[in-house]
């Protein structure tokens, strides 16, 4: 990360008119939430996560899937948005429109108080059924085990997230890519822009003539078509780039 691509940002962002910001589990890895492709930890370390994350997975083993998902949403509730979450929240108030559009399930930058979240992969904090997709509107039961059934119909209880080979929500869906047309500027942040179509997202922007801003540690699927690359992490990068956009509107 330069001081000149700082200041460039910046002003690209003090020029804007509408921003979109899209995050992916980068945004959240210093919240303590690994990403999605680190290496998986201890008694999950010989599953493949794209195998688990699909209803072929879930069908096969619905105790291992419930099981890891149950893993999953107890750290996940554990932890705390960080100070990029709060900087993505903050920065509402110096533009005049911006909205999140998230691939992570973990509703952070809802609890750091982003207003404005579409969100393209689900919520792991919400369960429906396998077969009928009814909501579920208990409390999930927490630890491992076989996921309960449905109190309307008896089909095993899933995460409310999207698998791979599903279609993702469709009004989040309308909505993220109308805002994708016609923002001037998106902030890329955390993804490897590696699962469709979410990574067309940026694509999307780049054509309809937006700026591309991209933040991440390693150069990612959305390098290419960004115009700038912020090298660095979320918890880093955001609040020096929100300070700086405060302090140049003083
Ligand atoms: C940091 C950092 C720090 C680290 N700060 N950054 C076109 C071409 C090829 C394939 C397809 C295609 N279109 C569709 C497909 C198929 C498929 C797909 O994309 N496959 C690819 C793997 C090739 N897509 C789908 O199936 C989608 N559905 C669909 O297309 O429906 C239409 C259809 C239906 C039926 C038939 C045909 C078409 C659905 C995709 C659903 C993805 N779901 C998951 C699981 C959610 C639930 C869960 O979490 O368990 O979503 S998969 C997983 O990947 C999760 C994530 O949201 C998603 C994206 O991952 P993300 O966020 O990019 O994370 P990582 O881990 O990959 O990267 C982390 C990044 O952070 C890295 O770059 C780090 O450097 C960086 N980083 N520290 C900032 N501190």
């Amino acid at each position: 990360m330069t001081p000149e691509g700082m200041e460039r940002a910046v002003r690209w962002l003090a020029e804007a008119e509408r921003v979109v910001v899209s995050t992916g589990a980068g945004m959240s890895k210093e919240s303590g939430i690994p990403t999605f492709r680190d290496a998986q930890e201890g008694l999950w370390a010989r599953y493949d996560p794209e195998e688990l994350a699909t209803e072929r997975g879930f069908r096969a083993d619905p105790r291992l899937v419930w099981s890891w998902y149950a893993g999953r949403r107890e750290r996940i509730l554990a932890c705390e948005p960080h100070a990029g979450h709060r900087a993505l929240a903050a920065l509402e108030a110096l533009l005049p429109s911006l909205t999140v559009v998230t691939q992570n399930i973990d509703g952070l930058h809802a609890r750091a108080g982003s207003t404005d979240v579409i969100e393209l992969h689900g919520s792991i904090r919400r369960a429906k059924c396998l077969d009928a997709h009814h909501p579920f509107t208990g409390e999930i039961p927490t630890g491992e085990g076989d996921p309960p059934p449905c109190p309307r119909c008896g089909s095993p209880l899933r995460p409310d997230v999207v698998w791979f080979g599903e279609v993702l929500p469709a009004d989040a869906v309308e909505r993220a890519w109308e805002l994708a047309g016609t923002c001037d500027l998106m902030l890329v942040v955390g993804t490897s822009g590696m699962v469709y179509p979410a990574a067309e997202l940026p694509r999307v922007a780049k054509r309809a003539g937006a700026r591309v801003v991209e933040v991440n540690p390693e150069p990612s699927g959305i390098t290419p078509v960004a115009d700038l690359f912020l090298r660095g992490a979320a918890g880093a990068v955001l609040p020096e780039l929100v300070e700086r956009l405060r302090r140049a509107g003083e």
